[in-house]
């Protein structure tokens, strides 16, 4: 079970973990129209930081906006709120869950005047998909669940029920054994995984599939901006899932699971089967930004 923290950020003050509570019948329990947000805190060298605070906020906003909720806290108010939460609970380091859902009001699918409500929470959470992962690699394994089409399911917004769709895919293939599921869209093209973005290295180009139907992952901007800075060749497009099979290199991106290695998809190893040399190049300089580490990278810090 995850670590519970002695404070809740709810509907603007903090109050005490157990008392962050909601009714049975908060509308988004029902129907999954909900929104909301993961971001991390690390501790480096002059003390704790927020990774792209702004971006993990205002990615909030648009979800919200796109789901047609108006939030009743604005941007500046939401970022305090993270930072406020986060020194609250004592927490240099850490992973932060703001959420947005639909309260008590009505019931059916039109909640014309339900409350939006905000809370934001925060764990201790180590490496997502462990720290063997994060140095050897991961299996990978398509799921047999498509990713949404855009039309079925907006992929621009981290909408609570979208997550289905990830559990789904997720539980089966840990079931088998894997350890990330690997997404394919409608058209048969590599989406994403359950919670990540993909990316893979053929003769020193970078690729990961264009916006359209995966998220526009924050960690993603971050590598992308990564690479171009290193000179790093990097292009958004489509691919399939055997042009995967036969990358150099592949990873994973997302604030859990921050950047890593994948060294085998499908029982086919990719590469040499372990972490290549490009991701790990691009893991360390992600680890040094996002741990105050990389001057270069400063502005994407808050500091707690
Ligand atoms: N795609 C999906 C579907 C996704 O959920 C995430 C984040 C990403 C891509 C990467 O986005 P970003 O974090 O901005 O780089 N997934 C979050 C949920 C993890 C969870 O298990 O909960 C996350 O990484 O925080």
């Amino acid at each position: 079970m995850v670590e519970r923290t002695e404070k809740v950020w709810m509907n603007g003050a903090l109050v005490a973990f157990d008392e962050a509570r909601v009714g049975i019948l908060t509308h988004t329990l029902h129907y999954g129209l909900g929104v909301f947000e993961g971001i991390r805190a690390y501790e480096g060298p002059s003390g704790g930081a927020v990774f792209r605070l702004r971006e993990h906020v205002e990615r909030l906003l648009r979800s919200a906006h796109i789901m047609q909720m108006e939030v009743p806290f604005g941007r500046e108010a939401l970022e305090s709120a993270v930072v406020e939460t986060l020194r609250a609970n004592g927490m240099k380091e850490g992973y932060v869950r703001p959420l947005v859902w639909l309260g008590e009001g009505a019931m059916g699918l039109l909640p014309a005047d339900n409350p939006v409500e905000v809370a934001i929470a925060v764990w201790p959470w180590g490496a997502y998909l462990g720290d063997e992962g994060l140095e050897r690699g991961i299996r990978a394994k398509v799921s047999s669940y498509t990713r949404h089409h855009p039309n079925i399911f907006m992929t621009q917004s981290k909408t609570c029920g979208n997550y289905v769709n990830s559990i789904l895919a997720k539980r089966e293939v840990t079931r088998l054994g894997y350890d990330e599921a690997i997404m394919l869209d409608p058209d048969g093209k590599v989406a994403e995984a359950s919670g990540e973005n993909v990316f893979i290295v053929r003769g020193g180009l970078l690729k990961t599939p264009p916006l359209g139907s995966v998220l526009d992952g924050i960690t993603r901007d971050a590598v992308l901006r990564i690479a171009r800075d290193e000179g790093i060749e990097v292009v958004e497009q489509s691919f399939t899932r055997d042009e995967l099979y036969v990358a150099d290199e592949a990873f994973l991106t997302g604030t859990a699971a921050e950047v890593t290695p994948i060294r085998e998809v499908d029982d086919r190893r990719i590469g040499a089967g372990r972490r290549g040399p490009l991701t790990e190049k691009i893991q360390t300089i992600y680890f040094d930004a996002v741990r105050g580490r990389a001057p270069r990278y400063e502005s994407w810090l808050t500091e707690l």
